[in-house]
Parts: C-alpha cells; sequence; structure tokens
C-alpha cells in the first residue's frame, strides 16, 4: 500500500526530471555490472593458460610414458601396416630365392627407404645367407629388424643445449612450406618450458601475413615470450632482436621461426645462410638447426635436407606427419645418406604431439 503511495506522489509531482533520474540510475547499473563482468573474464584467461603449461609439464612426466609408448605405435599405424605387410608378403616362401630377395627390395623402397639405403640394409642379410647363418625366411625378418635398428642407432638424438653458456641457446628451426615448422616450435616450447626452461620465440617467418599471429598463439598456449617484426621486414633483424631481448631478459632459449618457400628457391638458401650467421654474431649461440621434414613428401625430403644442410649446417631432422604417412622409410635414407640425426617426430597437430625419437621402438613398430 506504502509503496502504491510513493509511486502515486512521484507520478503526481514534476515527472520530466524524475524519469530522467531513474534512467540515469539504470544506465549506472548497467554500466558497473559490464566492467565487473569484463573483468572476471580476464582475471579467468590467466590461470588457464598457466594451467594449460602445467598440463603439458604433467604430459612429460614418467607416468605417461608407458602411455606414450601404445600412443607411438597406435599413430604410426600407417606406416606399420603398410611396411610390415610387404615385409610379410615377401617372406612367405618355404626358401629364401631371389624372388625373396626382389620382394624384399620392393618393400623396402615402396616404405621409402631409398635405392642406396636398401642396398646398405640388405648387403649384411645376403652375407648372412650365403654364409648359411640364416635358412629360412623367417629368421630373415628377425634379421632385417636387427639390421635397421643397428643402422639407425648410430647417431646421438640429444637436442643441444649448452646450460654453461651464460647466454641464450638459439635453436633455428628451417624446412620448406607446410613441413610443421611453427607447429614443431609451438610443440617444443611447450616441452622445454616443461623441463624449467625460459623461452622466447622469435618469428623469423617474415614473408606469409598470417605466420606471426599463428606463432603468437603458439606463445600463448606454451607459456612463452614472443619477439615479431614488421610484414617483409628482414628475418636476420627479428631474430638478432629475439636473442638481443632473451639476453637483456634472461631466457635460456630462443626458437627462431623460418620462412618456407621451395627449396630450390636459391634467394630462400641465401637468406637462410645469413640468418644462421647473424643469429650467431649476436650475444647467443646457435646450438641446434633443425630442419623439419614433412614424411608424406617421401624421397623428395631426401633433397630438401641436402639443400637446407648446405646452407644452415643441420643438426638434427624433425619428421613430421608421421601419423597419416606410410613413408617412415625416409628416416633410414636421411640417417644413413646424411649421417643427420633424426631428432623428434611429430605425430599430430596438438601441443603434446612431438616425441623423440627412438630408434627402437620406431623400427619394431614398422614390424608390428
Ligand atoms: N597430422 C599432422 N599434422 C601436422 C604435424 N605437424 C604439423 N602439422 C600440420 O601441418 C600444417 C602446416 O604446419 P605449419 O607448422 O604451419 O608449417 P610451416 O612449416 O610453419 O609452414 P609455413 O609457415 O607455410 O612455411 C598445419 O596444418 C599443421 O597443423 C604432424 O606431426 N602431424
Ligand atoms: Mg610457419
Amino acid at each position: 500500500m506504502s509503496a502504491i503511495n510513493i509511486l502515486a506522489q512521484f507520478v503526481a509531482g514534476d515527472t520530466a526530471p524524475k524519469i530522467m533520474l531513474v534512467l540515469a540510475l539504470l544506465v549506472s547499473i548497467f554500466g558497473i555490472g559490464v566492467v565487473v563482468s569484463s573483468r572476471r573474464n580476464r582475471v579467468t584467461t590467466s590461470p588457464q593458460t598457466r594451467e594449460l603449461a602445467s598440463q603439458t609439464a604433467s604430459n612429460l612426466t614418467s607416468e605417461s610414458i608407458v602411455e606414450r609408448d601404445v600412443s607411438v605405435r597406435a599413430r604410426l599405424s600407417k606406416a606399420s601396416s603398410a611396411f610390415a605387410g610387404a615385409i610379410a608378403t615377401a617372406l612367405t616362401s618355404s626358401s629364401i630365392t631371389q624372388q625373396t630377395w626382389d620382394d624384399l627390395e620392393e618393400a623396402l623402397l615402396r616404405a621409402d627407404v631409398g635405392v642406396a639405403s636398401t642396398a646398405r640394409v640388405l648387403a649384411p642379410l645376403r652375407e648372412l645367407v650365403k654364409a648359411k647363418k640364416i635358412t629360412q625366411p623367417s629368421d630373415l625378418m628377425s634379421a632385417l629388424q636387427n639390421e635397421m635398428t643397428a643402422q639407425l642407432s648410430q647417431n646421438s638424438r640429444e637436442l643441444n643445449f649448452d646450460s654453461s653458456l651464460g647466454a641464450p641457446n638459439i635453436w633455428l628451426v628451417v624446412g620448406v612450406n607446410g613441413a610443421g615448422k611453427t607447429t614443431t616450435i609451438g610443440k617444443l616450447s611447450a616441452q622445454q618450458s616443461a623441463l624449467g626452461r625460459s623461452v622466447l620465440l622469435a618469428a623469423g617467418d617474415t614473408f606469409r601475413a598470417a605466420a606471426g599471429e599463428q606463432l603468437e598463439t603458439w606463445a600463448s598456449r606454451s607459456g612463452a615470450e614472443i619477439v615479431r617484426g614488421a610484414e617483409g621486414g628482414d628475418p636476420s633483424s627479428v631474430i638478432f632482436d629475439g636473442v638481443a631481448r632473451a639476453t637483456s631478459r634472461k631466457i635460456d632459449l630462443v626458437l627462431a621461426d623460418t620462412a618456407g618457400r621451395l627449396q630450390n628457391n636459391t634467394n630462400l638458401m641465401e637468406e637462410l645462410a645469413k640468418v644462421r650467421r647473424v643469429a650467431d654474431k649476436g650475444s647467443g649461440k646457435v646450438t641446434e638447426v633443425l630442419l623439419v621434414i614433412d614424411a608424406t613428401t617421401g624421397q623428395n625430403g631426401l633433397t630438401q635436407a641436402k639443400q637446407f644442410s648446405l646452407a644452415t649446417q643441420v643438426t638434427g631432422v624433425v619428421l613430421t606427419k608421421l601419423d597419416g604417412s606410410a613413408k617412415g622409410g625416409i628416416v633410414f635414407a636421411i640417417e644413413t645418406e646424411l649421417q643427420i640425426p633424426i631428432k623428434l617426430v611429430g605425430l599430430g597437430e596438438t601441443i603434446d604431439d612431438l616425441v623423440a625419437f627412438d630408434a627402437q621402438e620406431f623400427v619394431s613398430a614398422l614390424f608390428e
């Protein structure tokens, strides 16, 4: 009753200024609401990013190693079923004949092992058969598996990080366009942060419009800093600036992204050679040059490896998209012909889909 009275008196008076007063009150209440809710959103963004970084760290603990083995095998299934199927067919006969060798050779070539590497893998087996140390096709299978493992195990696969440097380590990431360089940097950044290293990403791919934004997304996902340059700017100077920033902030590791035009573009090779020289001239030191190769490109990867290696002195290969390829044999061609170790393998598009290359695990997965 009294509320109705108040309302009646309010309406009976001079209404216009009062309506204005009510409207002003409503606008202020709405405004305060918007500010409070946007603050809440801002506060929740940063712990989410931190949680992602810590999830990545926990993905790398020993508890997940068994799961990792299972998942590596599962994701290599395309490569392994093609290879294992061809080898099994080659070895179905009751004795070892010329046909057996022809079939084995074909299976290895189809899996992209390459002509020279295939000959190198089969030569010791031919000796064993000649000396009658192997007489059954089934024994040839395990001898082949052992030989392939042995030929891969000669290189160190450690990522070079010099903690006594007192300056940032620089890892240059090179490769043709679309190979997976930027994605690999994002994954590597998360892994290295999880190891307790501070990371800065240098956006040396200034050719492609979206490259900087793509790297920026990976920087926030992995909790790394980023230095970007102007689009079309000098890639070497972006990387130089990145190293300078990392030095002044005592950041341990600079991951430098680069552009990936076609490998037969001489200018790209000149550009990369310059990037490498300039990166080494600053306050940091290039301790790793990772060449990213898309496994689905097959033998072409070998040509790429030769050219990039000449320009930048590649120290390790990251073989990406092995989850979608039946061509795992390129691993042998690269390692045995070029003596460049495969250090990491990409098995998918998400942040934890990068694993250390394990020769034994890889070969046994191929034969399953
Ligand atoms: N399935 C699968 N996809 C991958 C892998 N690594 C990268 N990719 C995908 O490959 C595509 C190209 O990856 P990027 O990282 O942009 O390649 P890039 O070498 O930086 O390419 P440019 O910047 O154009 O030179 C993206 O769609 C990635 O998600 C992998 O290991 N497996
Ligand atoms: Mg890129």
